[in-house]
């Protein structure tokens, strides 16, 4: 096979076979930074959730001094199968556990520390959270990830080197013992005072040095490959924790750093730049209650089905990851009231999406690249991420018109693009045929991996996707319409 030639547009090159010539397309060039395998693993699970338990489950407290007595620790009834089927109930793909929080107790008997569950009395000292979390975790379907937060209370060397050597020790026996391990996530908080091992005080640490962050990334990276890190170059702090993205929220961004909080860094995390140079996808952590950890005087101020809704549409919904924390109580179980308000919420998502009305649509595009079926319109319906509707190079400005035999009625439409292609789009509006032409009943900007956009109640058969502003041809692999009834 031997390439010719090139037409006009530069998008198809004459490749001669033998005797015969056909006409190839050229593949899209990605445009910008583009996602890892890794990353792209994780972004398409959308929904995962975090678990928040350890000695502040008992105290009462959100950020325990680092002086409790292990016997504190002291569930009577710990499942981690019911926890685990709370959140495969509630649409979770993830699960991510506070394996140690900034108090210092580890949920597993570390070889480095006396504090730790191997010295609460539960289970006579010989439980460990951690493996009964990632064995219930693989039991169901589940991935498993892991919180080690580098700020210490407990620790009599916090603030000198011997910790961090302590701190990458506790890392590798959690990415060695617990099987495959899918994030691992960096807390920021450096809160400052703390027991330190009697001294109480108040210690300050260059959070961007201290930690040795290049040594402990090269940790997970040769320990699990396969993992995200949180904080650490994968995936980004969306800049609130009400599990809010920023709209637009642009997947790329300069690499970022640990430092101080400043309102121009929160609103860059939230949105992201779209002229960043690294991809690193945000993250919406959350909590269903108030607090990340159980207490009981939250037991009305479980965040309702249609509150978490709203968190979906705003985090999923502009192209983000929803993490949202389950709390167990003092059992060690997730409270009824969570588990009923995370599965009335899944149902209402199931619900909604399980019935794509675009599938019945026959598509046509304004411009198909190449006129190549490899691009078609259609493949904006086909259900996999693997296809993708694309223009030729040069058209930038192009529209889908889905044409329906009877009309539908729809109230939330879901746009994607093909992410290893890159972030493409930066504007869209949407028009349904009314009373003889087109009217517009809704416009946005960035898409990413999803772009849910909640109109209002559309009844039309004709539906038109227009994109208004991309700096290349774009990359669209669905087009979804869908009717919620919440
Ligand atoms: C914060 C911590 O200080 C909170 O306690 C919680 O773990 C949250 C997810 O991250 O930075």
């Amino acid at each position: 096979m031997k390439v010719t030639g090139r037409n006009k547009c530069g998008i198809a090159a004459w490749l001669v076979f033998g005797a015969s010539t056909i006409l190839a397309v050229e593949p899209l060039a990605p445009y910008g930074p583009v996602p890892s395998a890794r990353q792209l693993a994780w972004q398409k699970m959308e929904f995962v959730g975090f678990v928040h338990f350890t000695v502040n489950t008992f105290t009462g407290r959100e950020w325990g001094y680092g002086d409790e007595n292990e016997k504190v620790f002291a569930p009577t009834d710990f499942s981690a199968d019911q926890i685990v089927r709370a959140a495969r109930a509630g649409g979770m793909k993830e699960l991510i556990l506070t394996c140690k929080h900034h108090d210092g107790f580890c949920l597993w008997p570390s070889a480095y520390t006396e504090h730790s569950v191997k010295n609460s009395g539960w289970e006579n000292g010989q439980g460990d959270v951690v493996k009964a979390m990632a064995d219930a975790c693989k039991k169901y379907g589940i991935k498993f990830g892991v919180y080690l937060s580098p700020w210490d209370r407990n620790r009599a060397d916090y603030g000198t080197p011997a910790y961090v050597d302590y701190y990458h020790h506790q890392l590798r026996e959690l990415l060695t013992h617990y099987g495959p391990i899918s994030e691992v996530w960096f807390d920021g908080a450096n809160g400052g005072d703390g027991y330190y091992g009697g001294a109480r005080e108040t210690r300050k640490i260059d959070p961007e040095t201290y930690y040795q962050w290049p040594v402990t990334y090269q940790l997970v990276r040769e320990l699990q490959p396969d993992a995200c890190m949180f904080g650490g170059g994968d995936i980004r702090w969306v800049g609130n924790e009400h599990g809010i993205a920023g709209d637009p929220c642009w997947n790329t961004i300069n690499t970022l750093d640990f430092s101080p909080s400043s309102k121009e860094r929160l609103a860059l995390l939230n949105h992201g730049d779209r002229t960043g140079t690294n991809w690193i996808p945000a993250e919406c952590d959350v909590s269903i209650r108030p607090g990340w950890f159980y207490h009981a005087n939250e037991d009305s101020k479980v965040k309702t089905p249609a509150q978490l809704l709203k968190l979906y549409y705003d985090s999923v919904g502009r192209g983000a990851t929803l993490l949202l924390n389950l709390p167990p109580d003092q059992r060690g179980q997730i409270d009824a009231d969570d588990v009923k308000s995370l599965a009335v919420f899944h149902k209402i998502l199931d619900d909604t999406f399980k019935t794509d009305l675009a599938r019945a649509a026959k598509i046509t595009a304004s411009n198909t690249r190449g006129d190549d079926k490899k691009y078609a319109p259609k493949n904006v319906v086909s259900g996999k991420n693997s296809s993708y509707w694309a223009t030729d190079d040069n058209v930038t400005n192009a529209g889908l018109v889905l044409t329906f035999k009877k009309p539908v009625t729809f109230n939330v439409v879901r746009l994607r693009e093909f992410l290893p292609l890159g972030q493409r789009v930066e504007a869209f509006a949407l028009d349904q045929w009314r009373d003889g032409q087109w009217v517009e009943f809704a416009s946005g900007t960035s898409i990413g991996n999803c772009r849910l956009v909640h109109s209002e109640k559309v009844t039309t058969d004709k539906v038109r996707l227009r994109i208004t502003h991309a700096p290349v041809c774009p990359a669209i692999s669905e087009v979804g319409l869908f009717w919620e009834k919440s």
